[in-house]
C-alpha cells in the first residue's frame, strides 16, 4: 500500500514536472517568435556591404567608382536594388550624413529622372512603375533643365547633398537601395 502510494506520488510529480517544462518550452518558442517578427518589423537584415536603415539597405559606392545614371541603375539591378528612392527627410538626412564624410565635390546619382516625361515631371525609377517624388530637397532654382539636356538627379557635397538635374551621361558616385 505505502509502495503504491509512493509510486504514485512520483508519478504525479514527473506528470507535473512534464507539463512545466512543456509551458517552458512554449514560452521559449513565443518568445523566439516575437524576438524574430519584431526584428523583421525594426531593421532589415541586408546582404554584405549594404547598410541598414529603417526598411531598406543602402549601397554607397566606393571611392573613385564612377558611372553614368544608367550604368549606375544596371549596377544597382545586378546586386537586386534600385537607384536610392529618398522619400522622407529622414532618409534623406541619413543619406547626407553617409555623404558628408566624401571629400570635397563629390557628386552622386540618386534615381529620380525626368527622361520620360521632360519639362520637369520628374519620378523615381524603380521596378517598372515610375513614382512620383513625394519629397525633394533642390537646391534653389533647381531644376533648371540647363540648356535642355538634364534629366537626370544629382547630389553633390558643395551644395550640402541638395537637388539638381545634370546630364545623365556625366560620370557619378551612387547610392543603390533594397527595399
Ligand atoms: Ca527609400
Ligand atoms: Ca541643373
Amino acid at each position: 500500500m505505502h509502495h503504491i502510494q509512493l509510486l504514485s506520488q512520483i508519478a504525479h510529480s514527473m506528470y507535473h514536472f512534464i507539463t512545466k517544462m512543456k509551458e517552458t518550452a512554449m514560452l521559449i518558442s513565443l518568445f523566439l517568435l516575437l524576438a524574430t517578427s519584431w526584428q523583421s518589423a525594426d531593421a532589415k537584415i541586408c546582404q554584405k556591404g549594404f547598410v541598414s536603415y529603417n526598411k531598406s539597405c543602402y549601397w554607397f559606392s566606393p571611392k573613385l567608382m564612377l558611372a553614368s545614371w544608367a550604368e549606375a541603375q544596371v549596377f544597382c539591378n545586378t546586386m537586386n536594388s534600385y537607384l536610392v528612392i529618398i522619400t522622407s527627410r529622414h532618409e534623406d538626412r541619413f543619406i547626407r550624413r553617409r555623404l558628408q564624410q566624401r571629400p570635397l565635390d563629390s557628386v552622386f546619382w540618386i534615381g529620380a529622372h525626368d527622361l520620360l516625361t521632360e519639362g520637369g515631371n520628374f519620378q523615381w525609377m524603380s521596378n517598372g512603375s515610375p513614382k512620383r517624388l513625394t519629397y525633394s530637397n533642390w537646391f534653389p532654382g533647381k531644376p533648371d533643365n540647363y540648356q535642355g539636356v538634364e534629366h537626370c538627379v544629382e547630389m553633390r557635397k558643395v551644395a550640402d547633398f541638395s537637388w539638381n538635374d545634370w546630364l545623365c551621361i556625366s560620370h557619378f558616385g551612387f547610392i543603390c537601395e533594397q527595399f
